[in-house]
């Protein structure tokens, strides 16, 4: 099983009461930010988590058979090259122990506070502060950074009788490590990126998989292979050639999975073939060959990358169910057609919380409205993915229509913390206490990206998947190139904004 090999850290320090920069989260965002933050020399920050470590989503996923699906050589960040990636795409421990050693060899994270939840946090209008309550005492900070991730929140799914299963439940973000699933007969419910890694591994080990699916996705062979030790002295000794090669990955990404198959679905017409190629290749059984074939557009949902996907699939001893499940009893699952598996564990798959941030939930802006209010009238949407109208001085990482599903989210990351870390100058230069983005400037933002959507495979390819609101809105993905992102965010654009001056006294120069 895989889990963290870094060192534990050390007892929780007590909190300062008030700081500049209060950022939320420690995983790649949190963590970026504070490097970034100290950089500067802006030390006055305090980076607060709920877990026990760096690391976020990458500390929490522990599943078997946990990787990533983006190429190692573009999961890092760009100030912080790893030469010594074991594999073209990384297991889980060494992401989780490459962000622990930046984290240590960066010397930041004196200024991490862990096993400390926010809880709410409220905007102060008459001391411009946030005011943050965690689980730890409170916090005042002048700017509040959220970078919770879109991915923290498990989704349960919303099935009948699952309260009620006398077996071991998993959620593949909250792996239990002490239940030894070997001999067992297990569930898995979902197909999508987490389920295809933990099924292959489960597959070994398990007495009987039954994999219940509800839509087949579009899986692609990946191009798996370990680093020779050539190539990492390469890598490590010759100057450019790690940076050369993750160039050249990044562009055949934003060439063969990005932009033109999002804005154009017939340019997906070669990856399916190539996806069915890799169906036929594993599988003999006409009728299995069949369930599996997805029907919609490739490209809508997020393109799934195995090699071992089909072929555990095939196995004997484990079964595709594509029949809808009805309910779950106290220890088997009933499917539609009213047959009853009997399983002694059972593994959900379902995803997360996306398009409902929870964090939304604890945060208050001006007027004492929570995010979760504004964006249950607006639409989650932000500007730039980073700012929000009457939430000053708050910013987030990895907001809203931020999201990629064909290459790395570190680089949107750090375009992220760039547009910050410039508004925090900027904010210095001219003394001004609050930024807030004008309604007028995100709402053209937002009506542009919307405008941008309509057209894309994701609202077109006829799927529905977690891009998508209750509304049928893309409220999670960047529509357009990454290097386009890095672009508009490249400077801090104050004449979008509202801003007010230092003393609080000074109202008037509110500028308009
Ligand atoms: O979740 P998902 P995930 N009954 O939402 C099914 C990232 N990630 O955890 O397609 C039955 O993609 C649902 O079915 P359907 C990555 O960004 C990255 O797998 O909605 N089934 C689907 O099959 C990814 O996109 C890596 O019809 C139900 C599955 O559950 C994101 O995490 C690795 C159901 C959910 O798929 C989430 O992936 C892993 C129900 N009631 C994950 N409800 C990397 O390597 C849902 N489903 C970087």
């Amino acid at each position: 099983m895989t889990q963290s090999a870094a060192e534990p850290l050390s007892a929780p320090r007590p909190l300062p009461g008030q700081v500049r920069t209060l950022v939320v989260g420690a995983g790649f965002a949190g963590l970026g930010m504070a490097i970034k933050l100290q950089e500067s020399a802006d030390t006055d920050f305090l980076v607060i988590d709920k877990g026990e470590e760096v690391g976020g989503t990458w500390r929490d996923n522990t599943y078997p058979g946990a990787a990533c699906d983006v190429p190692s050589q573009l999961y890092s960040y760009s100030f912080a090259l790893n030469p010594d990636w074991s594999q073209t795409y990384s297991p889980q421990p060494e992401i989780q122990q490459y962000i622990r050693n930046v984290a240590d060899r960066a010397g930041v994270l004196d200024r991490f506070a862990f096993g400390t939840a926010a809880e709410d946090a409220r905007w102060d209008e008459d001391t411009r502060r946030w005011r943050v309550t965690t689980s730890r005492g409170p916090v005042e900070a002048e700017v509040l950074v959220l970078a919770a991730g879109a991915l923290s929140e498990p989704k349960l799914p919303d099935i009948e009788g699952i309260e009620g299963f006398q077996g071991a439940v998993f959620h593949s973000a909250q792996w239990d490590h002490d239940y030894d699933l070997s001999g067992k007969r297990v569930a898995v419910i979902g197909t999508g990126a987490s389920a295809i890694q933990i099924v292959p591994e489960l597959a070994k080990v398990a007495a009987h998989l039954d994999v219940y699916q509800r839509t087949a996705p579009w899986v692609m062979p990946r191009m798996q292979r370990p680093y020779t030790r050539v190539e990492k002295a390469i890598f490590r000794h010759v100057p450019g050639a790690q940076r050369l090669q993750r160039t050249a990955i990044y562009w055949l990404m934003e060439g063969m999975v990005g932009p033109p198959l999002h804005h154009n679905p017939r340019f997906g017409f070669h990856l399916a073939r190539l996806c069915r190629a890799n169906i036929s290749r594993a599988i003999k059984d006409p009728e299995l060959k069949a369930k599996v074939t997805p029907h919609f557009t490739v490209g809508c949902k997020r393109i799934l990358f195995s090699n071992d996907w089909y072929p555990a699939l095939a196995r004997p001893d484990v079964d595709l169910v594509t029949d809808p499940i009805a309910k779950v009893t106290a220890h088997g699952i009933v499917t539609a057609d009213g047959t009853e598996r009997d399983i002694d564990a059972l593994v959900i798959a379902t995803g997360f919380h996306t398009t409902d941030l929870p964090i939304a939930e604890h945060v208050a802006g001006r007027d004492g409205v929570t995010l979760a209010g504004y964006f249950d009238t607006h639409g989650m949407q932000a500007y730039k993915g980073a700012t929000v109208s009457g939430f000053p001085n708050m910013f987030f990482i990895v907001g809203p229509n931020t999201g990629l599903g064909h290459s790395s989210m570190v680089f949107m990351i750090e375009a992220q913390i760039a547009y910050i870390m410039d508004a925090l100058r900027t904010m210095e230069e001219h003394g001004w206490a609050t930024v807030e983005p004008k309604p007028d400037a995100q709402r053209a933002w937002n009506d542009d990206l919307q405008t941008r959507m309509r057209r894309t495979v994701w609202t077109t390819g006829g799927c529905s998947s977690w891009y998508l609101d209750k509304h049928g809105r893309n409220t999670t993905l960047w529509p357009r190139t990454t290097f386009k992102f890095r672009d508009l965010l490249k400077s801090f654009d104050p004449e979008q904004y509202v801003v007010t001056a230092t003393e609080p006294a000074n109202e008037e120069e509110r500028v308009a």
